[in-house]
């Protein structure tokens, strides 16, 4: 008897591992774009809004590109009127909500550029979701605009 109970427990648990892929959290990514790099610039930030058109939580979770060594999810923030940006372990998309990564808040962060962003090209940009899985979204390079400095801590 214990035996068919496990059977049976087993069974519910495989039907709840694959709810997530049947009932996948569909991320929609808007406007997704960086500011163009001079020819050696060591890192450079992108920006986009995520919408989240299921009606679960999800959560940007990891990042990942071609063009630079290290491709981190970071947020800046002002402390004592300093600019400062650290790293943080993910974004919340509320159920049919937004999130907005724009310059002065979250950004994504290329560390370690191994090429120079040109205005007006694109590049590939893999987002992962805790519910959603990958997403990947085409980065428009812009002209280098009037926006403060990013500093490092
Ligand atoms: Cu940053």
């Amino acid at each position: 008897m214990k035996t068919r109970v496990f059977l049976v427990a087993a069974l519910m648990l495989a039907a709840l591992s694959l709810s997530p892929k049947t009932f996948a959290a569909d991320i929609t990514v808007s406007d997704a774009w960086a500011r163009a790099t001079p020819p050696k610039a060591k890192s450079a930030a992108a920006y986009l809004g995520l919408k989240n058109n299921s009606g679960e939580a999800d959560q940007l979770i990891a990042v990942k590109s071609a063009i630079a060594k290290k491709t981190q999810i970071h947020r800046t923030s002002m402390e004592n009127g300093i600019m400062k940006m650290g790293r943080v372990e993910g974004i919340d998309v509320p159920a049919g909500g937004m999130a907005m990564l724009k310059p002065g808040g979250h950004h994504v962060m290329f560390m370690g550029l191994k090429q120079q962003l040109k205005e007006g090209s694109h590049f590939p940009l893999t987002l992962v979701f805790a519910k959603a899985g990958e997403v990947t979204a085409m980065v428009k390079v812009m002209k280098p605009g009037g926006m403060g400095h990013h500093h490092h801590h």
